[in-house]
């Protein structure tokens, strides 16, 4: 009995063993030990003293073997270990990485849009003329080709730029995505000042039905304020087929906000409505601003309107077949709307305990 208890308790190897070797050997109720104990009446009297003290040193070694599987125990599961390794001290706490969120907000907006049958494209940084501004309808007069609006490329010298001009152009016609290298000697490379850019590339290289959306960064020399930053992102949105219609463009808009905002539905119990405001672009006709009602106000989203004849004669489509809708807006203002982040410089200051809020 002595044996087999001493062999229980020194091979359990956590608390709950040792506490059943206890209950099993040494109970108070039930407990082997106890049994013994009771036998003890049946013994010669002679036999007793021996008996008794025999039952001491079985019970004296039990406990022995309880003590000691418990001290072996609490020490492998509290305080220093033999390797100096101290299970007690508090861990390092894992910080775990996200997405930044503007990131986040463009792979939601390309996942709504791409549920609406927009497929996401993407368009150089570096811009050429031609598709930053010419095939938009900017004529060289235009003033948003101004050097103080745009953040345009230093140009090599002693290069005939008029000719290496048209050049970067047709490299451009060629492929949606390639860009021009920095280094061609086009006088009118610049970073791009909006995405309108990728509709040129995508429509040069596309028979009609078009459906695309293209999101990226921005660049133009504005001063940083709470809802400027010379670096931002816009979605932009293009569709061509036949018949399309302004109609087409407000409920396409209409649709994206709900899905994006989640208002309109049951849960918020808020409608959604879309504003146009008349404007301008070069680039399209009618042109509108767009906004969207949001909590007791208005917010402005961005720019759209139907694709300008001159812009379709421009890509080589027929504006007598097909008609079609563009829109651009700001990721940062509408990230910055869905979060309540009152200004866009801290999304920029990487300061990772307000990046990690979201
Ligand atoms: C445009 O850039 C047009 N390309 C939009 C467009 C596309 C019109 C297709 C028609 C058809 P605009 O310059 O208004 O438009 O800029 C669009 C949005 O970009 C603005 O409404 C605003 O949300 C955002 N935006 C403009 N400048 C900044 C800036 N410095 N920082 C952050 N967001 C900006």
């Amino acid at each position: 009995f002595a044996d087999e208890a001493v062999r229980a308790l020194s091979g359990a190897t956590d608390q709950a063993a040792v506490e059943s070797a206890r209950v099993a050997y040494l109970g108070a109720k039930a407990g082997r030990l106890k049994d013994l104990q009771k036998g003890m009446g049946a013994v010669d009297k002679g036999d007793k003293p021996a008996a008794g003290k025999k039952l001491n040193e079985v019970k004296a070694a039990v406990e022995a073997a309880l003590d000691a599987a418990q001290t072996r125990l609490a020490s492998s599961s509290t305080g220093p270990r033999d390797d100096g390794f101290d299970v007690t001290l508090p861990g390092v706490p894992l910080r775990l990485g996200r997405l930044h969120p503007i990131t986040q907000t463009i792979e939601r907006m390309k996942e709504i849009m791409g549920r609406l049958g927009f497929s996401a494209v993407e368009g150089p940084e570096i811009e050429d003329d031609w598709h930053n501004f010419e095939a938009l309808n900017i004529p060289l007069s235009h003033p948003a080709r101004d050097p103080l609006d745009n953040f345009y490329l230093q140009q090599q010298e002693g290069r005939e730029a008029r000719g290496e001009g048209r050049e970067a152009r047709d490299e451009g016609r060629a492929s949606a995505s390639s860009s021009p290298s920095p280094l061609a000697p086009n006088p009118s490379l610049l970073l791009r000042s909006q995405t309108s850019t990728v509709q040129i590339r995508v429509m040069e290289n596309t028979p009609p039905p078009v459906r695309i959306i293209s999101l990226g960064r921005v660049y133009r020399p504005d001063t940083a304020d709470a809802t400027h930053y010379p670096m931002f992102h816009q979605i932009e949105g293009l569709l061509i087929d036949r018949g399309v219609t302004m109609a087409d463009l407000k409920s396409t808009l209409r649709m994206f906000c709900q899905s994006f905002f989640g208002a309109g539905s049951r849960e918020t119990g808020e409608d959604l409505h879309i504003r146009f405001r008349p404007s301008f672009f070069p680039f399209t006709e009618p042109s509108v601003e767009v906004d969207m009602n949001w909590q007791d106000g208005w917010m402005e989203m961005g720019g759209a309107g139907m694709v300008d004849p001159n812009v379709l004669k421009a890509v080589g489509y027929d504006p007598e077949e097909v008609t079609g809708f563009a829109f651009g807006l700001g990721v940062e203002r509408i990230c910055m709307r869905q979060h309540n982040i009152r200004d866009i410089r801290d999304l920029y200051t990487n300061d990772v305990r307000f990046l990690g809020q979201f």
